[in-house]
């Protein structure tokens, strides 16, 4: 059904829609290859929401050659009016004679139709080519589309003994400056970095991307004034963020996520989100996954302490775990990285894939899926 010359365009697609990474959020990393043959006319990604999508950009290189050409796009082309015009009206229009894409668009405004508007209009429409290189481009987006949460990947720092902080509470700094510089990365992919009210009240953290802590990679492809600030979203159950704490004042937008509103007088960047609450008056964590995602987060990012960690995994709102450990031993009077309490039998414990096992400077990463039981 595919030649290696669709492959071939396919994989090209999506290398540009990796392009995007940084900045689509809410929308997803989409790329787009114009082609007769092996002969390309045309290229474009997805950069920022708001502006042309993948394939209008190509298009717009391919000018007249697109007529009787081949539209490669990583996803299914749009057939509704965003905040831009259709795609499949764009591709109509320009007389392109193909279109193949990855996969259908799981955005339900989208959801076949637009394969359906491009085979009305007599274009010969194939979908699936290397769908699950394109899906991995987007999981965030894939799953609050489908279904209604985000993505979320827990961020935990850890001894090579799983230890988070001495018993007098000193946790600075237990991972390197190069893998701080990589959770800088992580952060900047994110749609919202959530923490908590504990640990702004403990560390006043930034929770913000530093550019000059990106490695020199990615500065290279995303020029300071690009960067996009993630959502800063703090769990506050009982009001105690104030006006004064730092990440405040920062630029970006900050979610207090409460049980009520507080009365203080906030700057214009921060919004508090009314989320109910489960027992012992803590916000129940299924509802502000939910809340979170009819803010548009696809993807969100946790940085917080063991009794969050823990609360989200138990309530199975984890995707996937990254853990840095440091080579280094904290002993056994240290704090654990999960409150996780009370099994009695190995069948009851949490068990993970590990995807991907990796060292960034002296420490090393793991990347790990719960096994859905
Ligand atoms: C495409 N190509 O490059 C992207 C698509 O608000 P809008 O107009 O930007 O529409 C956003 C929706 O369009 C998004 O949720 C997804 O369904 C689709 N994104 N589609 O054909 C693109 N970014
Ligand atoms: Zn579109």
């Amino acid at each position: 059904m595919f030649s290696s010359i669709d492959h071939a365009m396919m994989l090209r697609a999506l290398e540009l829609a990796k392009r995007g990474r940084f900045t689509t959020a809410p929308n997803p990393n989409v790329g787009c290859v114009i082609a007769h043959g092996s002969d390309i006319v045309g290229e474009g990604y997805h950069y920022r929401a708001g502006q042309p999508h993948a394939e209008v950009f190509a298009l717009r290189a391919a000018g007249e050659k697109a007529k009787g050409a081949t539209a490669y796009v990583t996803l299914e082309p749009c057939s509704h009016f965003g905040r831009t015009p259709p795609c499949a009206a764009a591709l109509i229009d320009a007389g392109v004679a193909r279109v193949v894409c990855a996969m259908v668009d799981p955005n339900p405004q989208v959801a076949g139709r637009g394969l359906k508007m491009l085979r009305a209009a007599g274009i010969a429409v194939q979908s699936g080519l290397l769908e699950a290189d394109a899906e991995a481009l987007n999981p965030g987006f894939i799953k609050r589309m489908k279904t209604g949460k985000p993505y979320v990947q827990l961020k935990l720092a850890a001894s090579l003994d799983g230890r988070t902080a001495l018993a007098n509470g000193e946790s600075k700094w237990i991972t390197s400056p190069a893998a701080r510089a990589d959770v800088q990365r992580f952060r900047a992919q994110a749609g919202a970095i959530l923490s908590t009210s504990a640990t702004v009240l403990a560390d006043d953290p930034s929770l913000n991307i530093r550019w000059e802590e990106l490695d020199e990679t990615v500065q290279q492809h995303y020029p300071q004034a690009s960067l996009r600030q993630p959502i800063r979203v703090v769990i506050d159950s009982q009001n105690r963020v104030t006006p004064t704490h730092r990440l405040i004042g920062l630029p970006g937008q900050t979610l207090l996520a409460r049980r009520e509103l507080g009365k203080e007088s906030w700057p214009a960047s921060v919004q508090q989100l009314v989320v109910p609450a489960a027992e012992h008056g803590r916000l129940d964590l299924d509802a502000l996954m939910t809340v979170l995602a009819q803010q548009d987060i696809n993807h969100l990012w946790v940085e917080a302490g063991a009794a969050l960690a823990g609360a989200l995994l138990s309530a199975g709102l984890v995707d996937e775990l990254i853990v840095y450990q440091a080579p280094k031993l904290m002993g056994s009077d240290s704090r654990g990285l999960i409150d996780l309490q009370g099994f009695t039998a190995m069948t009851q414990v949490p068990e993970l894939t590990i995807r991907d096992v990796r060292m960034v400077g002296p420490d090393i990463r793991i990347s790990a899926q719960i096994k859905q039981a």
